[in-house]
């Protein structure tokens, strides 16, 4: 019978409420938003929406496990069983496992805002090795490392609807998130002011009431400058600042030297357009909407600091309008309390060996915000044997091969591993080069239970379609490795006891007061929660309060304050001639693609066909460019150049280019694909300056050239 299921989208973090309509034969023939959804009511974008039931259902959908059968990267395959898949799997990590030690396997996934993500931890902790890692240093790290040494603990918690000022700052939510877009033109519409601050006019510049177009990584000077003119002005929360933050006087001292002037030569912003930014956000309740565009930087964390310490002394933090705290139900367990949770963790010393540990602490390993090891010190890893030999790895939900910048070290390093399994929809660039591929169960295929910060509610995905072929979800497949590993003696511990997504959410849910039926019933539940529970909930910092001054960071001998740190050409400049007279910011979201994926549809390839780099029309005639021609785009410090499309419009500053993310061609020969030719990561170095507090590279902000192809 043709019904109807109220469910949660989780193709990306936005996790909107979602209505699947399924067909008799168990196929999925409709998703359409879920207007009652308290988190993204009646938000949805096209990749929910068709994207994902086209990838299900795809004819190039890998719907059986293969084994490698010529050369490396061939492209020859024999289909195999899951039992024979699994049998090898064990047989080769046990191997590498007794030859080099447990941390020589290393488990890859995306990120842990996905069950995939503490499924993968808690796989490879179970082996022995506190090696898995994720795309934090090229994502959300730095404002991850921010928020918690500055004991916030708020990201995601957007009070939009109830804001008198927004502050949107290196986001494009028309693109990257569908339910800040709409939850901000509600505002917009009732008269909430509209700050945008970002180098390139976007669709929230186009409705903004003040937009500062700043040089790329200089942000943290107008959050200084916005803080001395609270301050000075006497409009910051001194009863909250006096209550619950420490370390204010110093931040005052600190923030006094940046004049709006000042801020204005370091930023290229109008003096008087900061001190209107300031005066709007004073006049709060005002929420600070924070993207990508300030991270993945490797002055990322200092950024984040300043903005975040601009949240905590305006009295922004969890009232309304504001920034609210991270909510759950008591006797829920999220991904994070799970790899935090003692009982599912390694012994420390085995935990200090976590990769990046060493000079990433606050990152990786045991005291680090995820637990999680450093990326880039996993390739090198790889190929160096420093700080010892990574030999084998399993790969879950992420395209290491597309999205790590330094494609030929990438694949370089993938190559060079003794055993590589990767897990997939389809045959992608990284699993390309795997000895094993499994195939993977897409989100319609899976159940899934989280908390939306939105809502603040409970999300739920039912398993709504009818699984394609022999394929596996995550848990399933770690289950499956896990019994062959303790049947070979080579578990080190029993840290992933759920063999199913239904008994792990069960886990989840725990204790929590949640009504289950309505839940599965609904696609979410609510939840009471309550504001300004400091007391009851203090701040997990060390002081028990919100530190402006950072006594973590001066132990490690970094700066305890928040500062301007200038951007990467500005430093590279001075080391080089003027060879490099542009600056590249890549990662520009696409509503059509997520990240590397939905290549392979026909309908998105007609939206986007290639990818495009953004030039001002008055560099465009300086380089001889013409608008859809072909341009060769080379970085100061990257390896080799790549080819993309330009696009000619005044949308970006004359100095700046602009591109996007992710570009292979599904149809193209393999084992490449492309990657090697139109992708802006092998153009890109991945090799540093690194963030010293989180580790992360710059993936903007970039000394670079173009001529035409
Ligand atoms: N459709 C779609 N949605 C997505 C994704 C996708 O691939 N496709 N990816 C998801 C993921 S994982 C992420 S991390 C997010 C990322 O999405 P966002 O957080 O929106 O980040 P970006 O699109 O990288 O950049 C946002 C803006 O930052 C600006 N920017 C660049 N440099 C600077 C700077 O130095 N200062 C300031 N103030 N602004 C700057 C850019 O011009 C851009 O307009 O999107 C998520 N949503
Ligand atoms: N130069 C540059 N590089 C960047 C960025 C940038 O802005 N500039 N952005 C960075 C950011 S913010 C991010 S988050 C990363 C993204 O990098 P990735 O996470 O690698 O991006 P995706 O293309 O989404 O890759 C997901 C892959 O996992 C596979 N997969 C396996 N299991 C699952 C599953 O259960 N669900 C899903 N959905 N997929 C599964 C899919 O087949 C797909 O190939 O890239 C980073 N790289
Ligand atoms: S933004 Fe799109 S892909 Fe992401 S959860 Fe919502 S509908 Fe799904
Ligand atoms: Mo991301």
């Amino acid at each position: 019978m043709v019904h109807t299921i109220a469910s949660t989208c989780w193709e990306c973090a936005s996790k909107c409420g979602s209505l699947i309509t399924v067909n008799d034969d168990g196929r999925v023939s409709k998703i359409a938003p879920n207007p009652e959804s308290p988190a993204s009511r009646g938000a949805f974008c096209v990749k929910g929406m068709r994207a994902l039931p086209e990838w299900t259902y795809h004819p190039d959908r890998l719907t059986h496990p293969l084994r490698r059968v010529g050369e490396r990267g061939s492209g020859q395959w024999e289909r195999i069983s899951w039992d024979q898949a699994l049998d090898e799997i064990a047989d080769k990590m046990a191997a590498i496992r007794e030859r080099y030690g447990a941390p020589a396997l290393v488990g890859a996934v995306s990120g842990a805002a996905f069950s995939r993500g503490p499924v993968m931890a808690l796989l490879m902790r179970s082996i022995g090795s506190p090696n898995w890692m994720i795309n934090q240093d090229l994502c959300g790290g730095c404002r991850a490392v921010s928020d918690r040494l500055t004991g916030l603990s708020m990201t995601n918690g957007e009070d939009i609807d109830n804001a008198a000022c927004i502050l949107v700052v290196g986001r494009n939510p028309m693109a990257a998130d569908p339910v800040q877009w709409l939850a901000i033109k509600r505002a917009k519409a009732r008269g909430a002011s509209l700050i945008v601050i970002d180098p390139f006019r976007t669709s929230a510049a186009d409705i903004a009431d003040l937009w500062l177009q700043p040089l790329p990584g200089t942000d943290a000077a107008i959050a200084m400058a916005m803080m001395r003119q609270l301050i000075a002005k006497g409009r910051h929360d001194a009863a909250f600042v006096q209550q619950w933050c420490t370390g204010f006087d110093a931040l005052a001292e600190r923030v006094a030297g940046y004049t709006p002037e000042r801020a204005a030569k370091l930023t290229g912003v109008a003096a008087a357009d900061i001190v209107k930014a300031a005066d709007l956000y004073a006049a709060g309740p005002s929420v600070f909407v924070s993207g990508h565009g300030i991270d993945a930087a490797s002055n990322g964390v200092q950024t984040f600091r300043a903005f975040h310490c601009l949240v905590a002394i305006s009295g922004n933090l969890d009232r309304p309008g504001g920034n609210r705290r991270a909510k759950r139900p008591a006797g829920y367990t999220t991904y994070m309390d799970l790899l935090h949770d003692p009982r599912f963790r390694l012994p420390a010393e085995i935990e200090q060996q976590t990769i990046g540990a060493a000079q990433y602490p606050l990152w990786a390993g045991p005291a680090g915000w995820q637990t999680a090891c450093h990326n880039k010190s996993v390739l090198d890893a790889i190929l160096d044997s420093t700080p010892y030999p990574v030999r084998g790895m399993y790969v879950s939900g992420v395209n290491i091969a597309v999205m790590y910048p330094d494609t030929r070290r990438t694949l370089a390093a993938l190559k060079a591993l003794d055993f590589l399994c990767v897990a997939a929809h389809t045959m992608t660039p990284t699993a390309a080069v795997a000895d094993i591929v499994l195939p993977k169960t897409t989100t319609l295929e899976e159940e899934e239970v989280d908390i939306s910060q939105t809502g603040p509610c409970v999300t739920y995905t039912a398993p709504a379609s009818k699984r394609i072929g022999e394929v596996r979800c995550d848990i399933e497949i770690a289950a499956g490795i896990m019994s062959r590993m303790r049947a070979r003696g080579a578990l080190t511990a029993e840290l992933l006891p759920w063999p199913d997504q239904a008994s792990f959410n069960r886990f989840l849910l725990g204790e929590a007061k949640i009504d289950r039926e309505a839940m599965r019933r609904d696609g979410f539940a609510e939840f009471s929660y309550e504001l300004r529970d400091f007391a009851a909930n203090g701040f997990k910092t060390p002081s028990g309060k919100i530190e402006l001054y950072s006594n973590t960071l001066a132990g490690l001998g970094l700066d305890p304050l928040p500062d301007h740190v200038p951007p990467l050409f500005e430093r590279a400049t001075k080391l080089v001639s003027a060879d490099f007279p542009l600056v590249l910011q890549t990662g520009q979201r696409e509503k059509t693609y997520h990240h590397s994926r939905f290549r392979e549809q026909a309908w998105a390839r007609k939206v986007s066909p290639d990818p495009t780099i953004r030039i001002h029309p008055e560099t465009a005639g300086r380089l001889g460019l013409a608008d859809d021609s072909w341009v060769i785009v080379e970085t100061e410090a990257g390896a080799a150049p790549c080819r993309l499309r330009a696009e000619i419009t005044d949308r970006t500053a004359p100095d700046i280019v602009t591109t996007g993310i992710g570009w292979w061609r599904p149809e193209a020969d393999g084992p490449e694909f492309d990657v090697l030719d139109i992708n802006v990561n092998a153009a890109l170095t991945y090799a540093g300056p690194m963030d010293p507090m989180s580790g992360s590279v710059d993936t903007r902000a970039l000394p670079c050239r173009l001529r035409p192809a």
